[in-house]
């Protein structure tokens, strides 16, 4: 039977709407919900390859695991026996070392429900507040900025501002790759009004920043200092709304002493970036009806995170751009659920509906909400320093759900060793190849998209129902579930008695989620499931008696603080916590590629997703790289004061000289080190915690790793054999793994490595993890002399797979007869010979497979961006490419005389 399932992707902030297609309990098809308010009906490509990274069950977690002995591998088990041990082992821990001994690492990707059962089993039973997130690492720094600013966290703006806005500030957001729907809304209202301008702030020239009326290409982590300037700038030119800071603020006779000294030549020479140019962002900013700015990772992730959301928040105030339609500071949530955990207050420094720790009036209310006393009124400790404690041993018991601390934390070397010293962990997770997993004592399989049900909240505030459209696999259970029924078990030992998780179903779990807001600045009382499903998605605060939820908050210039003004705070700029020099000379910047979802868990399952970055890299400015005598495709070891790993270069003119670029996605299952986070800083902002996951210095050099080798299977179970690929990765000084589509619609596995000296043992191991043939469907081929080998494997008359070591001339042209799936005709032993082929054409247009090449050759022949999309169809489906085929068209010269 054919079902459709209206839920959300699971992927970021937008919170788009979905349709789910299932037959027969399967998930097999996705389109945009058009009613959803956040996407009408659209998708970008990796919400329309989600189906593909459900539908096959290998490298699911689809039964408990348990280890039973230190060292000893862990073994497949029931249910009760692991709920037992992970409630025991806790008890125990609790009893002996008191509550702040355990800790619990959780995720902005957990629905609203599975995070309240998580907090409230810290907070209410355990009474630690050690229950820190991922959102640490995401949105702790927007939390604090709007706290300290407006007096409660949650952005005053909603998403129909992005239509109403004249002048859009991007600052640190590359919204083209990480909020694609939002950023066809932009593309959308700024064609139909040519009059709106777009300042892109960001030290790279992102396809966003090409397509801009004004590029900021500011030094990494020069923000405070550009947004001091920008309202020195606006002070000068009388841009301010006086009788709104008169009125509506306090605090702006320090901001304005501070920013005398910021005059725009001075802030300019700070960030550099020319004058005229802050100059102009100030006064398209300050002048404008409506200015919007979007902000994400590139103002949050730095250790001076909160003050640059203050400092672009001064800026809102005093030119009074929020409150009106088109205008104010909105903060881009990463995760889709990073709201709904700030609403449940699942952070190690807050509590439920925005209450505060330290607030004993606070306590109180939660108190007899929940029935219980004795809450803790000690902050627990956040994400880098949690596993500090874990490290040295101040945490026994740590239980880790829905994150990837081992790829995704700074400096993950330390991550690797609190986990390694820790005396028991829990991992809650969906898949079991993530870096994470190793080290799980005890392993929960988790349901994950399209098999769990509940609530998100998105970047605007908005709260959608996810539904299941399948059952979970194996014995996979929901995430709301397997905490209460842990929960349940500890209650009973540590009180004797069962009253705090009653909850049969997320519903009930809303329910109680709910009471807890009512008279809150979050107010949604007047929410249920009934009334989600009935009139769809909807904003909060949504109070009880209310019609529908707000759009837009402190129209009227009241805010949540005590005196209902809002606060203006002086922020010095200071510098990054790493400087450059001598040794580790450059400024690595770290972030996003348009179709992978950060550890690659699941968009690492999906060929078609790989073909934008079919590799890992580092991208260098052409000058650096020329001066170091590195060219495009060298492998380079980029190193820090902490930790090093090998990455291909990318020359490129998208960064500034002396930056370099590194993706965030690669990690241990997908390369032979952990990822760009082993040389990243565990500095924190003072304020909000929050990492500065940006700004590291590293050095880059030369690896000099003469040995080669290209490998490929095609046919059989591509994730099985990456599963079987992965743990050999780690042995080579650099090797990297993807997976391909065929022209069958088969998908095939690519492994590429390199090393000082050909490992002979190794090379058979791969051989046969690949499972490549012996006999006769193998040829072989010898060098001795020059240390070169060559095996292709044959099925009937088709190449099956192949290795090329030591020298791999001609393996893009192998690859490309994988590919083709075509048989072979002639001789087999002419494979060898196979002539070079020239190398492969980047795909641009995912939707429709268009490449490079075939853009590029239309627009010489001048066609637009409509004849485009006509002919070839290249941005025809999600629109996710736009932007780089418009950056396209601009660099092919027949297309501009046209
Ligand atoms: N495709 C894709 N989309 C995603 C995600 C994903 O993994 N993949 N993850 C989601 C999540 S959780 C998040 S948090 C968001 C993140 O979304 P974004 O923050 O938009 O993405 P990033 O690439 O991390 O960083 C944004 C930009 O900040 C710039 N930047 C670096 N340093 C500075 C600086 O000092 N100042 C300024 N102004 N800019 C700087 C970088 O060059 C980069 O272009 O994306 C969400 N969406
Ligand atoms: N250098 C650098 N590092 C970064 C960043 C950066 O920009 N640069 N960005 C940071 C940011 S903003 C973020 S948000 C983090 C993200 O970092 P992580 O949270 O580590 O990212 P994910 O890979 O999305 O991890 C989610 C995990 O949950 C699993 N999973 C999926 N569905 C379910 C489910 O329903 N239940 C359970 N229990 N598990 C499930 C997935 O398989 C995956 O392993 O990375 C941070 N790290
Ligand atoms: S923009 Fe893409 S990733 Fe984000 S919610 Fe929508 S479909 Fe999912
Ligand atoms: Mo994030």
């Amino acid at each position: 039977m054919k079902t459709v399932t209206r839920s959300t992707c699971c992927y970021c902030g937008v919170g788009c709407g979905v349709l789910v297609e299932a037959e027969d309990g399967r998930i097999t098809g996705i389109a945009g919900d058009p009613d959803h308010p956040a996407n009408f009906g659209r998708l970008c490509t990796k919400g329309r390859s989600l189906p593909l990274t459900v539908q096959s069950m290998t490298g699911r977690v689809l039964h408990p695991e348990i280890r039973t002995a230190r060292g000893a591998k862990r073994e497949a088990a029931d249910w009760t026996s692991a709920l037992d041990l992970v409630a025991q082992r806790f008890a125990q821990v609790i009893e002996q070392h008191g509550p702040d001994a355990v800790a619990f690492y959780i995720s902005g990707q957990l629905l609203t429900e599975d995070y309240y059962v998580f907090n409230k089993l810290a907070k209410g039973l355990v009474k630690t507040n050690n229950i820190d997130t991922n959102s640490r690492l995401c949105m702790s720094s927007a939390v604090t900025g709007y706290k300290k600013a407006f007096g409660a966290d949650g952005p005053p703006t909603c998403y129909e501002d992005l239509e109403l806005a004249q002048t859009v500030l991007f600052a640190g957001s590359n919204m083209a790759y990480a909020h694609p729907v939002l950023f066809r809304r932009l593309e959308e209202a700024k064609a139909a009004n040519p009059d709106v301008r777009w300042i892109v702030v960001d030290p790279r020239r992102t396809d966003m920043a090409a397509m801009a009326d004004l590029h900021l290409a500011i030094q990494p982590g020069t923000d405070v200092a550009l947004f001091n300037g920008m309202l020195h700038h606006l002070i000068w030119e009388g841009l301010l709304d006086r009788a709104y800071i008169d009125a509506h603020t306090v605090g702006f006779d320090a901001l304005k002493a501070l920013v005398r000294e910021y005059p725009p030549r001075v802030a300019a020479d700070i960030c550099g970036i020319e004058e005229h140019a802050l100059m102009q962002a100030a006064e398209w900013f300050g002048a404008s009806p409506a200015a919007l700015s979007l902000y994400c990772m590139g103002l949050n992730q730095s250790s001076h995170g909160t003050d640059k959301n203050l400092a672009l928040i001064n800026l809102h105030l005093a030119a009074r751009q929020l409150g009106k339609p088109g205008a104010g500071p909105f903060s881009l949530t990463g995760q889709p659920n990073a709201m709904g955990g700030r609403e449940v207050g699942g952070m190690a420094t807050m509590l439920a509906a925005h209450r505060d720790i330290g607030n004993a009036e606070h306590r109180a209310e939660l108190e007899a909400l929940w029935g219980v006393s004795g809450l803790s009124d000690r902050p627990g400790l956040p994400a880098v320093e949690m596993f500090e404690a874990v490290r040295n041993g101040k945490i026994k018991a740590v239980w880790i759900a829905c994150t990837n601390p081992v790829h995704s934390m700074p400096d993950i070397a330390r991550v690797r060793e609190a986990l390694a010293r820790a005396e028991f962990v829990v991992v809650q997770e969906a898949f079991a190849q993530t870096d994470t997993v190793p080290y799980a004592d005890v392993l929960l399989p988790a349901a994950s998209w399209g098999e769990k049900s509940g609530t998100v909240t998105n970047s605007e505030r908005r709260i959608s129902r996810v539904q299941a459209a399948v059952d979970a696999p194996g014995e996979a259970k929901p995430d709301w579930w397997i905490v209460n029924e842990v929960a349940r078990r500890i209650e009973a030992r540590l009180s004797s008695m069962s009253t705090l998780f009653p909850f049969d179903s997320p519903q009930a779990v809303f329910d109680e989620h709910r009471a807890l807001t009512v008279g809150r600045d979050l107010d949604i009382g007047g929410l249920s499931y009934a009334t989600l499903e009935a009139q769809g998605p909807q904003q909060w605060p949504f109070a009880a008696g209310a019609a529908h939820g707000q759009a837009r908050r402190y129209a009227d210039g009241t805010f949540a603080t005590g005196d209902g003004r809002a606060r203006f705070h002086a922020t010095p700029y200071l510098p990054v916590a790493e400087s450059v020099d001598a040794r580790y000379p450059f400024r690595l910047v770290t972030g996003r590629l348009r179709d992978q979802w950060h550890g690659m868990s699941r968009t690492g399952r999906v060929g078609a997703l790989f073909a934008h970055a079919p590799e890992p890299a580092l991208t260098m400015h052409r000058t650096d790289a020329a001066r170091r005598g590195l060219k495009d495709g060298d492998l380079v070891t980029v190193a820090s004061r902490r930790g090093a790993l090998v990455l291909p270069l990318q020359v490129s003119d998208d960064v500034a000289s002396g930056t370099v670029f590194a993706p965030m996605h690669w990690n241990g299952q997908f390369l032979n080190s952990g990822g760009i986070n082993e040389t990243t800083v565990p500095a924190v902002d003072p304020h909000s915690a929050q990492p500065e996951l940006k700004h590291a210095a590293v050095r880059v050099q030369a690896a000099d790793l003469p040995w080669r080798l290209v490998a490929a299977r095609r046919g059989g179970d591509a994730l099985a054999l990456q599963a079987a690929v992965q743990p050999l990765l780690r042995e080579r000084r650099y090797a990297s793994v993807r997976i391909e589509p065929d022209a069958d619609g088969n998908e095939m596995l690519i492994v590429s490595a390199a090393d000082l000296r050909a490992p002979a043992e190794w090379l058979n191991r791969l051989h046969d993890a690949l499972g490549l043939p012996h006999g006769e469907d193998l040829l072989e081929y010898r060098d001795a002399r020059r240390g070169h080998e060559k095996r292709v494997a044959w099925r009937d008359n088709m190449i099956d797979g192949f290795m090329l070591a030591g020298g791999t001339n001609g393996a893009a042209a192998l690859i490309d007869r994988l590919r083709e799936a075509a048989p072979w005709s002639g001789p087999r032993h002419a494979v060898f010979v196979d002539g070079k082929r020239p190398p492969r054409d980047k795909v641009i247009c995912n939707c429709k497979q268009v490449t490079q090449s075939q853009i590029t050759a239309k627009i010489a022949e001048g066609a637009d961006l409509a004849e485009l999309k006509s002919t070839l169809g290249c941005g025809s489906v999600c629109g996710s490419c736009v932007p780089e085929i418009r950056r396209l068209y601009e660099s092919v010269p027949a297309a501009a005389a046209h």
